[in-house]
């Protein structure tokens, strides 16, 4: 039942059907399934096999964009749930988040936010194709004291480095702990390029953050 469920969400990812895909994740929360297992068994593996499917050439640019609309919409419908599950007391520190300049994937990112934010993170989400200077300005604004960068592009990573040096030379490096994700990111990348963290994932973001603000304290 539960796999059946999970997998008419995934199905509805791949058959690029907004309407289905929320229809079959609203049926989800009605039968009782986490909004976590929803998006990591449902929602995201559809979205790597429409990614693999493009990599290939059996998929095209507008099947990218209406399975994201679809993902996107069933967020909408989870987010509120997430929330609610994750009923945090106090604020366990400040983060900036947002997608690098040049890359306007969302999805990955958003979903980040609001795990830190259901988590008790205050969250400064800046969204997507953010210029760097947007993000020293919003750290040094609210005194944050994570900064999340997020990117999907191996053409993009390279501007997380650029953040960083960024951060360095307004001298903010020492104040703020930086993370960095996206699909093509690795731990390796992250040392690289030295930020003070990488995750793979949104449970793994929420679980960095509150080890950095540790770190921090
Ligand atoms: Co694009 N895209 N895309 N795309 N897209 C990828 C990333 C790609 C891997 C597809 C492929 O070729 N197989 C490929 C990148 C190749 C590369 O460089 N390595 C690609 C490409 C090439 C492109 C374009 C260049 C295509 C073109 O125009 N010819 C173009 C670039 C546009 C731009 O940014 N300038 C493009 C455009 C798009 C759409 C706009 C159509 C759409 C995005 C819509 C939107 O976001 N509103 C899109 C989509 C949907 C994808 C795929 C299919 C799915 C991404 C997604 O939403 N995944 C993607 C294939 C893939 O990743 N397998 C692909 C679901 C999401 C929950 O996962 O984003 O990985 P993800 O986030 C995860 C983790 O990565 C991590 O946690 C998240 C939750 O678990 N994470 C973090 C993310 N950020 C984090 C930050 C953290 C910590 C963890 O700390 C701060």
């Amino acid at each position: 039942m539960t796999t059946d469920l999970l997998g008419q969400i995934t199905g509805a990812i791949v058959g690029g059907d907004p309407a289905g895909t929320v229809a079959a994740t609203k049926k989800a929360l009605d039968a009782g399934l986490e909004p976590l297992a929803i998006i990591d068994r449902g929602l995201v593996p559809g979205m790597k096999i429409v990614g693999e499917k493009f990599s290939s050439g059996e998929y095209f640019l507008p099947n990218l964009i209406v399975s994201a609309a679809g993902m996107k919409q069933a967020m909408q419908l989870l987010e509120p749930e997430l929330r609610a599950r994750h009923q945090a007391v106090k604020t366990a520190g400040t983060v900036v988040i947002g997608t690098v300049r040049g890359d306007i994937h969302e999805i990955g990112k958003s979903l980040v936010a609001t795990m830190l934010s259901a988590n008790g993170f205050e969250v400064h989400d800046l969204g997507v194709d953010v210029p760097i200077e947007k993000f020293i300005v919003k750290v040094r604004d609210t005194n944050a004291g994570i900064l999340g960068l997020s990117a999907l592009l191996t053409t993009t990573m390279t501007v997380q480095k650029k953040v960083i040096e960024a951060l360095a030379a307004e001298g903010l490096r020492g104040r703020v702990k930086v993370m960095v994700g996206g699909a093509p990111v690795t731990e390796r990348w992250a040392r690289e390029i030295g930020a003070d963290g990488y995750a793979e994932d949104a449970v793994g973001a929420v679980e960095l953050a509150g080890r950095l603000v540790g770190a921090t304290a």
